[in-house]
């Protein structure tokens, strides 16, 4: 969404140092859904609810793990569905704790989790009356794993995202074959409108019977783009059943109608390293960027490739700089937990956002674009809180900032600090040079306010 500033300009705001501020802005964004606006529709105050929230937390599981080799074994390793099909009688997650895992979300700061209720190789992880192909009925388990988690995360006031493939390898009808999924041993025939018809009707149970859940989150389509999908009927069933109820489509490509945030995977929006964002950002919808926390999204026993909690907090603040949330990824293993690697890491990052989370959550995208020493977000005045920008410094040997001359009535102090930031005209601008002190690791925070109207 845009921001309150045109970087023509700034509105009134009160001088208030940084400590002061502290204390008048909440000490950490709302968990819960803000009161509805007047005229606020249930799916706008959701848009606002998820673009306050900043940070997600992903979950890939299913079956596969039990291979420890990734969410695509089957694809990859050309596993035929007749082999496939032996892994669902030897899934028994015994450990699994949806308590456990909402508890540790919740020590993250995640505001909310998306999890897999089924993924490209088609097994369901929830309790679905149109297949036996699940959970319930095709594991020793035999429970419903995301009923488990849909209570936990009520209890705990976490919002609870379902991701679900369209596109999937095992079952009958996905025919024609799309890009993937070849070596399944597949029949050559298949009625497309009744796989179009069992995916709807699974949309339908997700929405139905896990209660009130934070949307969808699809992926998949990008398989077979030219298929008649009818993604129209599936958002508008989904808007129906649930108005409150965000639906995001990880196609690869601009959103379309009916979506209610564009996704990002792999890369912040507007970057195309890994190969999957040639769209451009839209304004128009929220943003949310994918990251794995290692390089495999479903347990992946070889892929000890992690990133630092360092890497994973600038990424947080390099997507919220970008007006995007960061849905950071977990593969938990065959019996229920998720590893040491990512817990650590999800601690570490919660720890920085207790004292940080105010310059994150209920934030959008600064005034300022991203810039060689960080990025910027930015609080608006509304709800009773100070209009502040927070300058994200992202690269420790950064020791001062200059702005745009037009800021010149700018006051900066650190975070939580006392003491203001020197500031002197120079070189077409207003210079901030940063405390050698009290710098943060792994972002060191400015908070900014203005004393008198900025011209625009
Ligand atoms: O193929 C999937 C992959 O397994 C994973 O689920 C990611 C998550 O964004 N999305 C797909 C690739 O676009």
């Amino acid at each position: 969404m845009t921001n309150r500033f045109g970087i023509g300009g700034f509105r009134r705001a009160l001088v208030i140092g940084g400590a002061l501020a502290g204390l008048l802005l909440a000490p950490e964004a709302r968990a819960e859904e803000p009161p509805a606006r007047p005229e606020e529709t249930p799916n706008a105050l959701a848009r606002r609810w998820f673009e306050d929230a900043k940070f997600g937390l992903f979950v890939h599981w299913g079956v596969y793990s039990l291979l420890g080799k990734g969410e695509w074994v089957m694809n990859n390793d050309k596993i035929p569905i007749a082999e496939y099909r032996k892994l669902p009688p030897q899934f028994n997650p015994t450990k699994f704790d949806a308590e456990e895992w909402v508890k540790l979300a919740k020590s993250a700061g995640v505001r909310y989790i998306t999890v897999t209720t089924k993924h490209h190789d088609g097994f369901c992880m929830y309790d679905s009356k149109l297949t036996d192909y699940d959970v319930v009925d095709g594991s020793p388990y035999a429970k419903d794993p995301i009923k488990a988690l849909a209570d936990a995360c009520r209890k705990h006031r976490i919002k609870l995202f379902f991701y679900y493939s369209l596109l999937d390898w095992h079952h009958p009808d996905y025919f024609p074959l799309g890009k993937t999924g070849h070596d399944a041993g597949r029949e050559e025939k298949g009625d497309w409108s009744k796989y179009v018809a069992y995916y709807q009707g699974q949309v339908r149970e997700l929405c139905t019977n896990y209660g009130e859940i934070g949307g969808l989150w699809f992926d998949g389509w990008w398989d077979a783009p030219e298929a008649a999908w009818d993604l129209e009927g599936t958002y508008k069933l989904i808007h129906d059943l649930q108005p409150g109820a965000l639906v995001g489509n990880n196609h690869h490509v601009a959103p379309f109608p009916g979506e209610d945030f564009q996704m990002f995977e792999q890369d912040l929006p507007g970057e195309n390293s890994a190969g999957f964002n040639k769209a451009e950002a839209t304004t128009a919808l929220p943003l949310e960027t994918c990251l794995t926390m290692n390089e495999s999204w479903g347990y992946n026993s070889r892929d000890d490739h992690f990133k630092s909690a360092e890497q994973i907090v600038r990424a947080l603040a390099g997507a919220a700089g970008r007006g995007a949330n960061l849905l950071l990824n977990v593969g938990p293993k065959p019996d229920g937990t998720i590893g040491p690697e990512f817990a650590e890491r999800l601690l570490a990052v919660g720890r920085w956002l207790e004292g940080n989370g105010k310059a994150i959550y209920g934030t959008r995208k600064g005034p300022i674009p991203p810039q060689p020493w960080g990025v910027t977000t930015d609080r608006d005045g509304s709800e009773g809180q100070v209009p502040t920008i927070y300058l994200h410094i992202l690269k420790p040997d950064v020791n001062e900032v200059t702005l745009p001359e037009m800021l010149v009535e700018a006051v900066a102090f650190p975070l939580g600090g006392m003491v203001p930031l020197k500031k002197e005209m120079a070189g077409g601008g207003v210079k901030f040079t940063l405390p050698d002190d009290d710098r943060d690791p792994y972002d060191t925070i400015i908070s900014v306010t203005f004393p008198v109207p900025m011209p625009r």
